[in-house]
């Protein structure tokens, strides 16, 4: 199996920033430690399901990699939705709880703004924020959702980790804790606990209706918010101040903000691209299985955290795979990490992407890159973010969405031609994965390539 050394690239990449102040130190130590405790488990159990299961038949497996946002679980769900059908449609209704999470908690960083900007105003202040009384009346009228946030986070239960986020300097959107999931079945765990059905035959029904009364109890205290939520929105002085922090909600993962008169009602069912755009981080590493008829294979799919702490986990998946898909979010040149804003976003997937390309071990395996986030990118072009900006070796080229996109795929070829070990051809795909029209035919591009070359292993083998 392969190990992290001193002379490892990936552990290498990786490594904390050498100037990280001792707080700092002790808390990624412990939430190292406690991801090390919990991905270890998992595992090991994995490692006896794999072996139990390429005993009984052959499967074709899959690694999604990439930095956190990237959009791996979203491509995963695009596999599940083209792929297993049957149990997406199980489980889309119970991603409501996860979308009124996702909605209060947008909702709530405007709260904590327009609270900052309230309290930083001063008389002398010749450019106060434009708030008036009707803000603080809207804050104090949209205060229940805070509790409701925290209702909903106490029943994701183990799914819902703290993450302290660091503030960094100047300009940066202030967070709540994310909440993540990193159950071994990915999200099924989690979403149960908001099953509005009988989990089975065997489930107290009063379970299921205290869940039933719960789930109702959460949506009358937002459908109760929904004029207000809608006022604080769509308000001019709320949208001057995003405008001034330079801070861009819609490009925020699970923004649901201008959904709020569909989603704050009595009957909100979520549809497909609702569940497509739903945020829930990962964490460790998760497996799902699909039945792909084509080949009559089962596929295995391994998706992972992205967070630099969850890195070190991705290691025991790379010597047992047919293919990795590897997410490079493009939209991110002018983005820094969560976990260390001093890290530029696309930097830190230029790294990553050279790590990969390096490793002997991978030499074999079939690597496929999404350049993903392509619409997000051209609304950041559109509204003017220029990439010369960020990326100084951009240099004089046209801000245009062709060349930009170009550009970026001539750098991560470039990676690839001067890290590779030898030289081996890799798949590129310019994807937008919440767009699922555009992407179930990708999907099937990639399907076909995994297929063919699993197959071509098998009879190398
Ligand atoms: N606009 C847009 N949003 C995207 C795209 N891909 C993913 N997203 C959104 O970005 C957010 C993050 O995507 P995820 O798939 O959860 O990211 P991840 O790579 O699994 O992140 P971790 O679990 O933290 O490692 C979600 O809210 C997605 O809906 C894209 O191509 N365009
Ligand atoms: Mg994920």
């Amino acid at each position: 199996m392969f190990r992290s050394s001193d002379h490892d690239p990936l552990a290498a990449a990786i490594a904390p920033p050498k100037n990280e102040s001792p707080a700092a130190r002790a808390a990624r130590l412990r939430a190292e430690a406690e991801a090390r405790r919990v991905s270890d488990e998992i595992d090991e159990q994995l490692k006896l399901d794999r072996v139990a299961r390429r005993r009984q038949r052959p499967c074709v497996k899959v690694l999604l990699l990439g930095q956190s946002e990237s959009g791996k679980s979203t491509t995963l769900k695009n596999f599940q939705l083209q792929y297993a059908r049957e149990t997406w449609l199980e489980e889309r209704s119970s991603w409501r709880a996860i979308i009124q999470l996702n909605l209060i908690r947008s909702i709530v960083t405007l709260l904590d703004l327009i609270s900052e900007a309230l309290a930083t105003t001063s008389p002398f202040d010749t450019s106060p924020p434009p708030l008036t009384e009707k803000h603080r009346l809207l804050r104090l009228r949209l205060a229940p959702l805070r509790g409701v946030q925290q209702d909903l986070q106490r029943r994701l239960g183990a799914a819902a980790v703290e993450e302290s986020t660091d503030p960094g300097p100047g300009g940066v959107l202030p967070r709540p804790s994310e909440f993540a999931v990193r159950s071994r079945d990915g999200w099924r765990s989690a979403l149960e606990r908001f099953r509005t059905r009988p989990q089975d035959a065997q489930e107290n029904a009063r379970a299921a209706d205290a869940r039933v009364r719960k789930a109702a109890e959460v949506t009358g205290v937002v459908v109760g918010c929904a004029e207000d939520m809608r006022a604080l929105w769509e308000d001019s002085a709320v949208q001057e101040m995003l405008r001034r922090k330079k801070i861009r909600m819609e490009e925020e993962p699970g923004f649901f903000l201008d959904d709020i008169e569909r989603i704050a009602t009595k009957d909100y069912e979520p549809s497909d691209n609702d569940v497509i755009r739903a945020r829930l981080r990962t964490l460790g590493v998760q497996e799902y299985s699909f039945w792909v008829e084509q080949g009559g294979h089962e596929w295995l799919m391994y998706d992972v955290g992205g967070t630099r702490s969850s890195r070190a986990h991705w290691y025991p998946y790379f010597d047992d795979m047919d293919a990795i898909i590897f997410l490079a979010p493009i939209s991110s040149f002018d983005e820094r990490l969560r976990e260390d804003r001093r890290v530029n976003r696309l930097e830190d997937t230029y790294m990553l992407w050279q790590t990969l390309c390096s490793l002997q071990m991978l030499s074999k395996t079939q690597i496929i890159l999404f350049l993903n986030k392509c619409d997000l990118l051209e609304q950041k072009l559109r509204a003017g973010v220029r990439v010369r900006t960020h990326v100084p070796s951009f240099g004089d080229r046209s801000n245009e969405v062709e060349t930009v996109k170009k550009y970026f795929q001539s750098h991560f070829k470039e990676i690839a031609r001067q890290h590779s070990p030898e030289q081996r051809r890799y798949y590129v795909h310019l994807t937008s994965v919440i767009d699922t029209r555009s992407t179930a035919a990708t999907l099937r591009t990639v399907e076909d390539g995994i297929l063919r070359n699993s197959l071509r292993r098998a009879d190398l083998l």
